[in-house]
Formats: C-alpha cells, sequence, structure tokens
C-alpha cells in the first residue's frame, strides 16, 4: 500500500488585515490555492501544502491541537492565547503595538495611575501578566470590539489595544501613555511536527525569504 502524499496545512485568517500580506506572500513564493467564495479549505496547485481559513482568533489553538501544522497570525494574539507554539518566521507585516491609552485630558503620572482604575481591552491576559510584573491593582475589563469608545461612554478609565498609525486614539480624545507589546504577522508551527512535514514547512520558508529578500 502506497502512502498517501504528506500535506503541511497552514492556517490563514479568512478575512481582515493580515489576510490580503498573507495571501500575497503565498502567492509571490509560488504557493496559489483554488479559493472559491465563502471555502474554508483549499488545496494549493504545485505545492503540497492546504490551507484552512478561519479567525485570528481560532489560529493559535488550531496549530496547538493539530488539525493546522503551521499558521500566520499576530504575534498578539498568538501571545494572549498562550498555548506554545514554535515562532519559526517573522514575516515584517502586521505591524502594531499593544499600548495603554487614557483621556487626553487626564494628567498622567506614570504607570501608578492604573491603580484602582478599570481598563477595557481585548487583550486580558497580556494586561493581566503586564499590571502584576508592575504591581498595578487595576479592574481589567474584557470586551471584544470598539474598545476605544469605552472611556468616552463611562464603561472604563482607560483602554489597553491595539495601536498602528494612533488615529483611532486622537479620534476617540485618547492618548498613548505606554506601549506593553510590539507585533508583527509570525508564521507559528506546532512543535511536534513530523519530520515529512518539517521539509516541507523548510522548504516554504525558504521560498518566503526569497520573496521577502526580494522586496526590500
Ligand atoms: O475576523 P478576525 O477575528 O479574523 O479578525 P479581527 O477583527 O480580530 O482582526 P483584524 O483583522 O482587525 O486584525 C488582525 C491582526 O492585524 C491583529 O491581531 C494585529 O496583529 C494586526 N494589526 C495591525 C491590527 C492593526 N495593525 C490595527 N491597526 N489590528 C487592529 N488594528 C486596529 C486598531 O485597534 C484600531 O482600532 O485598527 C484600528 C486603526 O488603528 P490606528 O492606530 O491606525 O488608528
Ligand atoms: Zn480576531
Amino acid at each position: 500500500i502506497k502512502d498517501t502524499e504528506t500535506i503541511l496545512r497552514i492556517a490563514l485568517q479568512k478575512s481582515g488585515r493580515l489576510h490580503d500580506d498573507s495571501m500575497d506572500l503565498m502567492n509571490r513564493s509560488g504557493i496559489k490555492f483554488n479559493t472559491g467564495a465563502g471555502r474554508l479549505v483549499a488545496q494549493s496547485t504545485g505545492f503540497p501544502v492546504e490551507a484552512l481559513f478561519l479567525r485570528d482568533d481560532d489560529i493559535p489553538q488550531t496549530v496547538y491541537d493539530g488539525v493546522a501544522d503551521i499558521g500566520i497570525v499576530g504575534e498578539n494574539e498568538y501571545a494572549e492565547k498562550g498555548y506554545e507554539l514554535e515562532i519559526v518566521k517573522h514575516l515584517n507585516f502586521g505591524k502594531c503595538r499593544l499600548s495603554l491609552a487614557i483621556p487626553k485630558s487626564e494628567h498622567y503620572t506614570g504607570v501608578g495611575w492604573f491603580d484602582g482604575k478599570k481598563v477595557a481591552t481585548s487583550y486580558p491576559r497580556i494586561l493581566k501578566k503586564f499590571f502584576e510584573e508592575k504591581k498595578i491593582q487595576a479592574e481589567i475589563h474584557e470586551i471584544a470590539g470598539s474598545v476605544e469608545i469605552a472611556p468616552g461612554i463611562g464603561l472604563a478609565d482607560a483602554i489597553f489595544d491595539i495601536v498602528s498609525s494612533g488615529s483611532t486614539l486622537v479620534a476617540n480624545s485618547l492618548k498613548e501613555v505606554g506601549v506593553v507589546m510590539y507585533s508583527q504577522a509570525v508564521v507559528v508551527a506546532n512543535k511536534n511536527l513530523e519530520p515529512e512535514k518539517r521539509e516541507i514547512l523548510d522548504q516554504m520558508l525558504f521560498r518566503f525569504n526569497s520573496v521577502m529578500a526580494s522586496a526590500t
């Protein structure tokens, strides 16, 4: 009996800020997918890879569970979810930072300002760790989206959220007072990849490296 050909499964964001750059990198690496509208799984032509299109929130666990072998996700999402994976490549897109921001009318006195305050965020785990390290007693209020409006509507005193240009903060009368982590898109891999899959991954990373080197 002949073994079925080994296929590397990669989890990619279905739609959103990382989708286009992820697809573009795959395409320029010669890995094209037979995607149809709404399809969640796609086979590649000419390379033993299959794509799973997911919400970015689900990518770390999917790779950890081995449903996908590797994935492209923001370091922020990887850090928040807490699954142990191997970061095999930084991709230089999706760059942003996770920052604390407060109403611009507030006088900021340093991180102690947050003592006794209520902070809205979609990244409670990263924030909890940061406050613990700084010995700050603050209340963390988890919300899924539109974090920036929380202070304006009286839901929180401050926020902890993704910032890139900073214009969303300005539009909501907030000011950035501290960066907790910098992030970019990364390739994460399951820690127990079988050798055949590891070999496909290495070939893929070799192509990524050539594409990224020629782009600069
Ligand atoms: O549907 P799904 O769950 O997959 O997507 P999502 O809505 O959770 O995430 P998405 O697509 O918005 O972002 C995916 C990833 O892109 C994030 O996890 C980050 O790693 C990265 N990224 C890079 C960003 C930004 N830049 C960014 N600017 N994610 C979000 N933003 C938000 C920011 O919070 C602000 O509200 O964009 C808004 C504009 O930012 P400013 O500072 O430029 O005004
Ligand atoms: Zn998400």
